[in-house]
């Protein structure tokens, strides 16, 4: 046989094994392909007498095309049965039950900040943003603290430099709406406070407060009282009671711890939710407010102990450590 006929039927062999198109392609590359086994024959063409290379290259260039002709008889053969299987591996099954899309729901803390925001909004309050990395002034200065007085050290916290640090609590917005408004207002601000504190179950170096207040004519204690009544029956229901007892803070005469209790929660135990009182005439002067026409009050009080309160949570760090089988029950 000669040099073609021989490498014609390997060729021809490995066509007809060949299972896939792309063996099929692989093939084409091998035999027709630019330095293919074909190339490689015609290039001997220089060996041979000058009489035989006209036949020799006719020769091989039918046979290319017999193969080619055979290659491309193969691809159509095989081509469908192959987008048949593709289409079965890619079917899709409309009738299948979709995968459940998992979605998260808002952080605890957030609902319960949501909801006070609701019950503040609608008692008239306007609601002010306030930073949390505080000047110094703003969280002692301007709310009656003498300079170096103890009260400070009970609100010890994390200084950037002398005259700023985190805010231990969210009265310091208090300075900065005096600065800006003119009475009769009401404003409420709701955040992030920092303290140097042992975290224990109630206690936290970083915790939230909601902090509150109104200066109008004749404003007085029962005013605080009704609606520090009316938000912790808006928050835990109509059996709820609370309590006023006298306590001092710098910014406040008088001024008044304030607790609540409800019979469905740790037997009815008192929880103290924050301080309130009639805000200092100091401050008021301070800001240019005449005090023989106005008068306000202000309280503020911790946001985790609502919902400790309102689900029986024992201990605040629940609230803090982002485990989601604790925060999943609040969904
Ligand atoms: C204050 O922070 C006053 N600014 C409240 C106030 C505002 C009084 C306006 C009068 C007028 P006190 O330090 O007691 O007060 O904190 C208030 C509440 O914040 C506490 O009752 C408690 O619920 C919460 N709180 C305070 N420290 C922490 C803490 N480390 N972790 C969690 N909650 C805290």
């Amino acid at each position: 046989m000669s040099v073609i006929a021989n490498l014609e039927a390997e060729a021809l062999a490995a066509v007809q094994s060949a299972q896939t198109t792309a063996e099929l392609r692989q093939l084409e590359l091998r035999f027709l392909g630019k330095s293919g086994e074909y190339t490689g024959l015609l290039r001997q063409i220089g060996s041979l007498p000058a009489e035989e290379r006209p036949t020799f290259g006719q020769q091989v260039n039918e046979a290319k095309a017999r193969l080619q002709a055979k290659i491309d008889e193969r691809i159509e053969a095989l081509k469908g049965g192959e987008r048949a299987a593709q289409f079965e591996a890619e079917r899709i099954d409309v009738t299948m039950p979709g995968r459940p899309v998992v979605s998260g729901v808002e952080h605890v803390l957030q609902q319960t900040m949501n909801r006070i925001k609701t019950v503040f909004s609608g008692l008239g309050f306007e609601y002010v943003e306030a930073p949390d990395l505080e000047e110094f002034r703003y969280n002692f200065d301007v709310l009656n603290y003498p300079p170096d007085h103890p009260a400070m050290d009970d609100q010890d916290t994390f200084y950037i430099d002398d005259e700023h640090l985190l805010r231990t609590q969210s009265t310091a917005f208090q300075g900065r709406v005096f600065e800006t408004k003119a009475p009769p207002f009401r404003a409420f601000t709701i955040g992030r406070c920092y303290r140097n504190e042992a975290v224990d179950r109630t206690h936290s170096h970083t915790f939230h407060q909601v902090d509150c207040f109104m200066v109008d004519e004749g404003i007085s204690m029962a005013h605080l009282k009704a609606t520090l009544g009316l938000f912790a029956r808006a928050m835990f229901g109509d059996d709820v009671k609370v309590r006023f007892r006298p306590d001092f803070f710098p910014f406040v005469e008088p001024g008044v711890d304030y607790a609540i209790s409800t019979p469905k929660l740790f037997n009815g135990r008192w929880v103290e939710l924050g301080g309130a009182g009639l805000i200092h005439p100091n401050i008021l002067e301070n800001f240019g407010i005449d005090t023989e026409r106005y008068s306000g009050f202000a309280f503020g009080l911790g946001i985790e102990r609502i919902p400790m309160m309102a689900y029986g949570v024992d201990d605040l760090r629940n609230f803090l450590e982002n485990d989601l089988r604790f925060l999943r029950q609040f969904a």
